[in-house]
């Protein structure tokens, strides 16, 4: 009599787990998790602010459904330090099974992160990083966001037809600036044109003080900078308090400058800055007047680059759940490669070869309108590659 209500008990008592396991099984299979990694605190706050708006955009406009399955989007902070880049990025492979890694505000970060996303044929989005090198990190790595060859080739050219012969370079001290001073100085060198010197400021709190004191002293006809998105505004203020615009010296620079998050900031003295990127808030385009309308609407603040680049992100990624019908490492790889699209910022290719992104990049002028700043795009260079791949 005892045993046998014992029986009866084990009995369903293992059926009961049995089907709550299952279950269990079942909910997890359903659901497509995506690993982000932001800097939402620290010196680039900024960025993991654009990039996870544009994020929660995307899922507000597309729904949480993707390739058949639930998706869900974990956001994590590593607050710009590639240790814990790294950290998190094991974590969200070992225990949240991430279907894909996403993020990467600054290069340090997405090159500490790739040696994970090989060993775990893990796809990784690099959503805001734009040191050319980092697609060669991974075979897993795709790129959405520009690389600053792209960026600094097309401004030497511009520079050179506009008679700006002699050019000293200011670049932030690591692998982005390392690109922008290399390709632009090589450019306008073979061009013709004469870089006089090549100044450098620290990543973390740069001082601009010293340096400009460097670029009046040497004179040249135009300053060429890089400065990842958030240092403009302080950098532009210096400049103006030196008065180096009124001692005759252009000012010209990587979009990353003139960044559409800070620009409305910087006042007059941005005002006829000329640079060159892959995206303007003042894109001319119906996608892009949606898109800013909509980003606008949710966040109160204009989207900049960094918000496109996590945008198109999410959109790569839906792209391929849905093309492979939610299916994981290599598979969905492959389905991120060749994707062709038109972004807010214009048409863009997901290279097959490269994973970088193939896209148009605009050279722009800072002009008021309606009492706002913007970078108001004037000549192209279409569908550009990035010019770091050939080397
Ligand atoms: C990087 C490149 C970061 C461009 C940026 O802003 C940027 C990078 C944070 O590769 O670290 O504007």
């Amino acid at each position: 009599m005892n045993s046998r209500r014992f029986h009866l008990i084990t009995g369903a008592a293992a059926a009961a787990a049995l089907a709550f396991g299952m279950h269990h099984a079942h909910a997890q299979a359903d659901t497509l998790k995506i690993g982000v990694i932001l800097p939402m605190t620290g010196q680039q706050a900024s960025t993991g602010k654009q990039i996870d708006a544009a994020i929660k955009l995307w899922m507000a406009q597309n729904g949480n459904k993707a390739g058949g399955k639930t998706v869900e989007v974990i956001v994590k902070d590593d607050a710009g330090i590639p240790d814990t880049t790294r950290r998190l990025a094991q974590e969200l492979v070992v225990n949240d099974k991430v279907v894909a890694l996403a993020g990467f505000g600054i290069t340090p970060s997405a090159l500490a992160t790739a040696p994970i996303a090989t060993q775990s044929k893990t796809p990784m989005v690099v959503m805001a990083a734009a040191t050319s090198a980092i697609t060669a990190a991974s075979p897993y790595v795709v790129r959405t966001s520009f690389t600053l060859p792209q960026a600094a080739v097309g401004l030497a050219e511009w520079a050179t037809k506009n008679k700006i012969g002699k050019v000293v370079t200011l670049v932030a001290d690591y692998g982005p600036g390392n690109d922008a001073e290399k390709y632009f100085a090589e450019r306008m060198t073979l061009n013709g044109g004469k870089v006089l010197d090549k100044l450098r400021t620290p990543l973390r709190s740069p001082d601009f003080a010293p340096v400009l004191q460097k670029v009046r002293d040497a004179a040249p006809d135009a300053l060429f900078v890089f400065l990842p998105s958030g240092q403009g505004a302080q950098f532009m203020k210096q400049f103006g308090e030196r008065g180096l615009d009124k001692a005759g010296i252009r000012l010209i620079a990587t979009g990353d400058v003139t960044d559409d998050d800070q620009l409305n900031d910087m006042g007059d003295v941005a005002l006829g800055v000329v640079s060159s990127h892959h995206y303007s808030a003042a894109h001319d385009s119906p996608a892009n007047k949606k898109f800013v309308a909509a980003f606008e609407a949710a966040n109160k603040f204009r989207p900049n680059f960094m918000a496109v680049g996590g945008y198109d992100g999410m959109r790569v990624i839906y792209n391929a759940l849905n093309a492979s019908k939610g299916a994981r490492g290599e598979a969905l790889l492959n389905a991120m490669k060749g994707q062709l699209f038109e972004s807010p910022r214009g048409p863009v290719l997901i290279d097959a070869q490269t994973r970088d992104i193939v896209q148009d990049i605009y050279i722009r002028k800072v002009e008021k309108k309606n009492g706002q700043l913007w970078n108001i795009e004037f000549d192209s260079i279409k569908q550009m590659k990035d010019p770091g791949k050939s080397k």
